[in-house]
């Protein structure tokens, strides 16, 4: 059931604000491996959204004296308009204020009722509204939450409970599943600690304001905003609404989340899912948290800054590299514009984009712009049985790393096939092979460099797009890698001889690492 499409997904993100750097990340990540499975055939479905509902966006609207759904009408667009300018593939986007939402939502509430794994009961304790969760004393750092710096508020309400704590046995069995359904292996036995530790009901409802979708056989209460949040997972895949969809879909193979919200997804989620018997997704990946100089990352602590700002001087490519390469996948990661831009220069502008802009330029000065005829075996040295072997080994290890989920792996093997196509240029000397009249020799060498840049655009076009689409065109291609498949055209030698190459200005003009961030 449901292994026909690789479903993956990104929290649905709160709108009390604007997205950061941080929303960003998980974002452009997840776009990578959705592209890279798509390149390799799959039928994907990637889904991204909006968390609408709660505390923290009713007490947004307020304090600018509009209604919620106004409020959250207006700034959802400003992620949208994110999620573009990032070239973020994803198929569908969900608004947890869209009926498909709301509707699934009420017939997911209504089974669990029906089941009876719901019961009236009364909740005393704390609540910090920027969690939008209920916090225990030994959650908090001197009495406040260690996220949000507030102290939560005391809550007494009479509230429905879902039975968390009889799933304890079965969540501990599932954490032992392999292949693992917590990823990485710490943050798996951070959850599996905790869980042991026991596990207290859940309260699942609120009656003290209204802004959530009504409990459908109480209306005086709203669902807790968690319980219907982790549920667009499924709402927006037909449950409830078209069982093919959902059977070909559901479960997702991955749901990408941040640290942070580890213990809503694979504590919470998956109780809720066993109450109903519905297949549980394949894994969780909880990556790590960044920060900007060394300072966690909100726009409340003056640490925030748009990923726009980064835009105008890095592009959408770069940004998406420098995010997935710069910090190993699961860990924690610092942000410095400093570093990006010293990625940028040396990966993008000198490694990459220095090596298509010798080659086109060597093959317009050379050949007059025209691929020449493939090597025949005979015609194949060392030279070039060496680069093609690193082709292929780097593209073995990027797949086994997109397996791995870890695309810093990914981008640093592609980069061993990068250096390798530099150091084949100095090694083989094309400017020489020229002035020599050794012609046939010279085309081989350049045939090679130019299907080297056939498939790197091919192997990096998950992560910088336009770039690579725009070398593809280069190239002499026709259509767009969007259509291409990893087992049919990730092989070398297939560049078509009389393409037509076009050299174009540079993919990644060099920056001046001088210039300061913008403020
Ligand atoms: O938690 N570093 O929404 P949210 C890395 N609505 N990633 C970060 C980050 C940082 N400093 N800050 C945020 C919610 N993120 C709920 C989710 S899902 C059913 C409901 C990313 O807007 C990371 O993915 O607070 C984190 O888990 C998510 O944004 C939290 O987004």
């Amino acid at each position: 059931m449901g292994d026909d499409v690789f479903y993956l997904t990104t929290p649905i993100y709160y709108v009390n604000d604007v997205p950061h750097l941080g929303h960003a990340y998980t974002t452009v990540v997840a776009d990578f491996i959705a592209r890279w499975r798509r390149l390799q055939g799959r039928e994907v479905h990637f889904l991204t959204g909006t968390d609408e509902h709660g505390l923290k966006i009713a007490r947004t609207a307020e304090a600018r004296g509009l209604k919620p759904k106004e409020w959250t009408d207006q700034i959802v667009p400003r992620w949208i308009e994110l999620w573009d300018a990032l070239d973020i593939s994803n198929d569908d986007f969900i608004r947890t204020t869209e009926e498909r939402h709301e509707e699934a939502v009420q017939t997911f509430m209504q089974a669990l009722h029906d089941r009876g794994e719901v019961y009236l009961g009364t909740y005393e304790g704390l609540y910090c509204v920027g969690c939008e969760a209920f916090k225990v004393p030994e959650d908090l750092v001197d009495g406040r939450c260690p996220l949000h710096g507030t102290v939560p508020e005391v809550v007494e309400e009479d509230n429905y409970f879902f039975p968390l704590s009889k799933y304890k046995e079965r969540l501990i069995e599932l954490y032992r599943r392999d292949p693992p359904f917590v990823a990485p292996e710490a943050r798996r036995n951070e959850v599996e600690g905790k869980v042991k530790q026991g596990l207290e009901d859940l309260s699942i409802s609120r009656t003290s304001f209204d802004w959530g979708i009504p409990i459908p056989w109480d209306t005086s209460h709203v669902i807790y905003v968690w319980v219907e949040a982790l549920q667009n997972y499924i709402t927006a895949v037909g449950y409830g609404s078209d069982p093919a969809m959902f059977a070909s879909v559901w479960p997702a193979d991955v749901h990408f989340v941040g640290k942070d919200i580890l213990w809503f997804h694979t504590v919470i989620w998956p109780a809720m899912l066993m109450a109903l018997d519905l297949p549980l997704p394949h894994k969780v990946f909880a990556h790590g948290y960044l920060q900007v100089g060394g300072e966690k990352m909100s726009k409340s602590k003056l640490t925030g800054i748009s990923p726009l700002d980064l835009l105008p001087t890095f592009g959408s490519d770069a940004y998406r590299y420098y995010f997935a390469r710069e910090i190993s996948f699961g860990m924690d990661g610092n942000f410095s514009w400093e570093s990006m831009a010293a990625r940028y220069n040396s990966d993008l502008a000198n490694d990459f984009g220095n090596l298509a802009s010798r080659v086109l330029t060597m093959a317009q000065r050379y050949l007059s712009g025209v691929v020449p005829s493939a090597p025949q075996a005979d015609e194949l040295t060392g030279s070039e049985a060496d680069i093609i072997e690193t082709f292929i080994s780097s593209f073995r290890a990027m797949e086994q790393a997109v397996d791995e989920l870890a695309p810093h792996d990914a981008l640093r093997a592609a980069w061993v096939f990068v250096r390798k196509a530099n150091a084949y240029v100095e090694a083989t000397t094309p400017w020489a092979l020229a002035k020599s009249g050794d012609s046939r020799r010279l085309e081989v060498v350049l045939y090679t460099l130019l299907d080297s840049l056939r498939l790197l655009a091919l192997i990096l076009w998950p992560i910088i797009p336009r770039a690579a689409d725009e070398l593809w065109r280069r190239l002499g291609n026709t259509g767009s890698i969007s259509t291409a498949t990893y087992g049919v055209d990730a092989r070398p030698g297939l560049i078509a001889a009389g393409n037509a190459t076009v050299v174009g200005a540079p993919l990644f003009p060099r920056i001046d690492e001088a210039v300061a961030a913008p403020r």
